[in-house]
């Protein structure tokens, strides 16, 4: 993936000789690892990818993880897991004098034994060229994304199906993390979110013994992880018939998201769309009940670095992949979000996850 290692370095403010991107143990693991090496199975643990301007990359990996590693054309060297990695940074990274560091996933022990190897050598942090390049996803990407996103979306067109009242919120997720499994997801991608009544509220709650009554909402916020990468989706029940207001709320929601999403596309920015979202809701009766950001980027990881907010400047780029996941939220009543993955593309976004969303469901 040289591609990914030059567009790294083309998005950096300054120069380095080197960018050290290095593993610890789970769950200190830097995605980055895995979207220059493309390597697809294997954990990586205390695992090191050096790579350099031009597109060059040394990868050193212990010995457990080989088999994982071989087949991609990378150069791999192979060191106990245990064994001082020291001395193979000092020959790999001789004469450089300025290295990069991914600063948020990278551990302070790792830093410390670039430091202890190279004492001279000046670390710069280039998480931000590692984010604007992990950003824009080319069509590999998009392509895995599709596949966790159509999985998620086909289980939330079977929840009315088998959602019922008398179930528990844990009932629930486990059906949830079941039949993503099922319908070919490697894993959930995030503890799975499943929500009934008041506990609706809190955003990110996760599920207990409460069981479905009348007149309760049901939220279920949960995601498919696909080879290396992810969806993330939000849908909201009823269990029943709904109050007036929870109808109200729920079309404050999806209205909020349509003008949401509408504005994903290339040369807009994050911070227009959050606040035109937050407008909608704000002029409602439910002022002030939208408590989060308008959504994230998903890639690699379900929170990959970009972020909807009226105070982030975040220019929009074909390709980029986001949620659009507004929500309104009653302490002690209930809350509706509905969250949908979006890419943005010139002229008219592409919504990645089309399950019905258009009117609140009673099961
Ligand atoms: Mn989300």
């Amino acid at each position: 993936m040289r591609h990914r290692v030059e567009r790294i370095f083309e998005n950096l403010d300054e120069d380095v000789d080197a960018i050290y991107i290095r593993n610890s143990t789970e769950p200190i693991i830097d995605k980055t690892f895995f979207y220059v090496t493309g390597i697809r199975s294997g954990l990586f643990e205390s695992s090191t990818v050096l790579m350099f301007p031009g597109g060059d990359m040394e990868v050193i990996v212990p010995p457990l993880e080989e088999t994982s590693a071989k087949g991609y054309g990378l150069d791999l060297t192979v060191v106990p897991r245990r064994a001082e990695i020291g001395e193979h940074l000092q020959i790999m990274l001789k004469g450089c004098e300025r290295i990069g560091i991914n600063s948020p996933e990278v551990s302070y022990a790792a830093v410390m034994d670039l430091q202890k190897a190279l004492p001279k050598t000046k670390l710069v942090d280039v998480s931000k060229a590692v984010m604007q390049a992990r950003l824009v996803k080319d069509e590999t990407e998009i392509e895995q994304i599709r596949k966790a996103c159509r999985i998620v979306s086909k289980v939330a067109r079977k929840i009315p199906e088998f959602l019922d009242q008398g179930m528990r919120e844990t009932d629930v997720a486990a059906e949830i993390n079941h039949r993503m499994q099922l319908y070919g997801a490697l894993e959930p991608s995030f503890t799975t979110i499943s929500s009934f009544g008041k506990n609706s509220a809190e955003p990110h709650y996760t599920a207990g013994n409460k069981k479905l009554k009348q007149g309760q909402f049901a939220l279920f916020d949960y995601g498919a992880r696909v080879g290396r990468y992810v969806s993330d989706m939000t849908r909201t029940f009823v269990c029943g018939k709904p109050e007036p207001k929870m109808k109200r709320m729920y079309d404050v929601v999806l209205e909020a998201q349509r003008i949401g999403i509408d504005m994903m596309v290339e040369g807009s920015n994050g911070k227009d769309v959050h606040k035109a979202v937050e407008d909608h809701i704000n002029a409602t009766e439910f002022k002030g009940r939208f408590i989060h950001s308008t959504g994230h980027s998903i890639g690699l990881s379900v929170h990959d670095g970009g972020v909807i907010h009226s105070l982030i400047d975040q220019p929009l780029k074909d390709g980029m992949i986001f949620t659009v996941e507004p929500g309104v939220y009653l302490p002690g009543y209930g809350g509706v979000r509905i969250e949908d993955n979006v890419v943005v593309r010139k002229g008219k976004p592409e919504i990645l996850t089309p399950a019905p969303r258009s009117k609140l469901i009673s099961v």
